[in-house]
């Protein structure tokens, strides 16, 4: 490689690197950025601690220990190469060096794992929720039900192509309904699955969880800012994996009061429980709540924006 290719190829580099600050700049929030190099931005106090340990503590950690060996392959490759040492020294083993390459390496361990279990605790220290959300796993979409809501299961299918570009939405991250969420409140995700192993991942709020068939695992965040926000199953799941993103949509308090009036069962009129001629039964089952699928799939009496 004669020094103007490698003139180049660094002028390259570097365009990369400036292209790459470029994209991180424009971030799209909730959804991976083409070209971005860094994590997705944060939005809850989880994913900001776990931004913070990767970019204070292991980053600075990696990079010193990937130039440290760069640098001993260097003096390696200059110091002890055939034309440099003729002739090899025949001794091995050295006790101190092999304590120091023991101890400094469980030195650095014990160091991430101060910061590692103060993570992790955080993420099992979960406030009092004020929602609580079940995540079911299918082959392959999801379910989100709101017990306390009565809000039977709704399923979410992952988008079309044609109907993702229709609607300007990302392809293979946008679904066709939402987990709808209230901003600034502490949800309480039960992770669950009906088939298979599935896994829960929504980059922007720092959560991630396996949703096995059998077991509720938990998880919880606290949304920063509305948005909609994606995730994908992470757990290979079957040949359609990778078609079952998750929406998330972050709406202020009282959007999210009127989407759940919008789902919640209506309850059944008293007159028309309490008459007691068989010619009532039709008004009441008229007025009889609508199965959660069969409403979902009646796009007209979804509010604007809230699906
Ligand atoms: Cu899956």
């Amino acid at each position: 490689m004669n020094l103007r290719m490698r003139a180049a190829g660094l002028a390259a580099m570097l365009a990369g690197a400036a292209f790459s600050a470029q994209a991180y700049a424009a971030d799209l929030i909730g959804q991976p950025t083409p070209g971005g190099i860094d994590l997705q931005p944060a939005n809850s106090a989880l994913a900001h601690s776990a931004h913070g340990f990767h970019n204070a503590i292991l980053l600075p950690i990696i990079t010193v220990i990937s130039l440290f060996v760069l640098g001993l392959l260097i003096f390696v490759i200059v110091r002890f190469n055939s034309k440099a040492n003729p002739v090899p020294a025949k001794f091995s083993h050295n006790t101190l060096l092999e304590i120091v390459w023991t101890l400094v390496p469980v030195g650095i361990l014990l160091f991430i794992a101060i910061f590692s279990f103060k993570l992790l605790f955080a993420y099992h220290d979960m406030p009092k929720p004020d929602l609580t959300v079940k995540v079911n796993g299918y082959q392959w979409y999801w379910g989100y039900a709101y017990p306390d809501q009565k809000i039977d299961e709704i399923t979410s299918v992952m988008l079309s192509e044609t109907d993702a570009k229709k609607e300007n939405l990302p392809y293979r991250l946008a679904a066709d309904t939402s987990m709808v969420v209230p901003v600034g409140k502490t949800v309480r995700v039960l992770v669950t699955g009906q088939d298979v192993i599935h896994a829960f991942f929504v980059p922007a709020f720092g959560v991630m969880t396996s949703a096995i068939p059998g077991r509720v695992n938990e998880i919880w965040f606290k949304a920063e800012k509305t948005g909609t926000f994606y995730g994908q199953c992470t757990q290979l799941c079957g040949s359609d994996h990778a078609f079952m993103p998750i929406q998330v949509k972050v709406v202020t308090q009282p959007e999210f009061d009127a989407w759940v009036a919008s789902k919640a069962p209506k309850p059944v009129p008293v007159a028309a429980v309490a008459a007691p001629a068989p010619a009532a039964a039709a008004p009441a089952a008229a007025t009889a709540p609508v199965p959660q699928k069969i409403a979902q799939l009646d796009t007209a009496s979804k509010p604007v924006g809230l699906n």
